[in-house]
C-alpha cells in the first residue's frame, strides 16, 4: 500500500462501508464494562468510545473522517517476515476530527485495530481499541485532540504487530513517521541477512587459517 492512499479527504468516507454486523449498531446481547466503556458481543469488542467529549484544547470539533480498513493475511504487500496486514497502514485526520473507524476482519483469526497516545482523561489507557472475530466488521468512534501528532495503530493478539499489523494516524502536519510501519517506514533496526557478509567472514576465516599454517610450518622447519 503506497503512502498517501488515504491523503485528507476532509468529511468524505474514503472508502465504502462494507455490510455486515456493527457494534456502533449496539445489536442485543451486547455489553458495557465499567470505566472502559467495552461494548462487546460475538463479532467482536469496542473500547473507549467517544463521539461527543471534545479534548480539552478543541475549541469545537472539527470534521468527520470515515476510515474504511480490512485486516488480514491478504495486506502484507508481499514483504518477507509478514504474515498480516492492514488493506491501509496510514491514515490522516485533521486536528479535533471525529474519526469512525470501520475494521473488517478478513481473516478467520481475530484481529484489532487498536491506537494508543489519545488523552488519558478521555481514554482510559490512552487508547481506542477495536476487536474483530473472525469474518466480522466492527466500527467505532474517537475524537483526536488539536496537536500535530502521529499516533500509533496496531493489532496486539500476539506477534502480530511484528509481523505487519502495525499502521499509523497522522492528526495535523503529524509528528514524524513512526519505524516499521509496512510500505512508509524501514525498522530502527534493520537486520541483515545478506549472503555476501558471510562469504566475507568465511573467507577471511579461511585465509587467517591458511596463513597460520604456513607460519606454523616454517616456524617447525626452522628449529
Ligand atoms: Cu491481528
Amino acid at each position: 500500500m503506497k503512502r498517501g492512499r488515504c491523503r485528507r479527504l476532509p468529511g468524505l468516507v474514503l472508502l465504502a462501508p462494507l455490510a455486515g454486523p456493527s457494534l456502533a449498531q449496539m445489536p442485543a446481547g451486547e455489553t458495557m464494562i465499567g470505566h472502559h466503556q467495552m461494548h462487546m458481543d460475538a463479532s467482536g469488542s469496542v473500547m473507549n468510545q467517544n463521539s461527543t467529549e471534545l479534548p480539552y484544547d478543541c475549541a469545537e470539533l472539527g470534521e468527520d473522517v470515515e476510515i474504511t480498513v480490512h485486516g488480514g493475511r491478504a495486506y502484507t504487500g508481499g514483504s518477507d517476515g509478514q504474515t498480516f496486514g492492514y488493506s491501509e497502514h496510514e491514515y490522516f485526520a485533521e486536528p479535533c476530527s471525529r474519526v469512525t473507524v470501520t475494521f473488517i476482519n478478513d481473516d478467520a483469526v481475530r484481529h484489532q485495530w487498536m491506537i494508543h497516545g489519545l488523552p488519558k482523561y478521555l481514554y482510559p489507557g490512552g487508547m481506542f481499541h477495536l476487536e474483530a472475530a473472525g469474518g466480522a466488521t466492527v466500527s467505532g468512534t474517537f475524537i483526536v485532540p488539536s496537536d500535530n501528532r502521529t499516533y500509533l495503530v496496531h493489532c496486539d493478539m500476539t506477534q502480530h504487530m511484528e509481523q505487519g499489523m502495525k499502521a499509523q494516524l497522522v492528526v495535523g502536519a503529524g509528528s514524524g513517521d513512526l519505524w516499521s510501519i509496512p510500505g512508509i517506514s524501514g525498522g530502527l533496526y534493520r537486520d541483515d541477512y545478506s549472503p555476501d557478509r558471510y562469504w566475507g567472514f568465511l573467507l577471511s576465516g579461511l585465509a587467517l587459517g591458511f596463513l597460520l599454517t604456513v607460519a606454523v610450518h616454517y616456524f617447525l622447519r626452522g628449529r
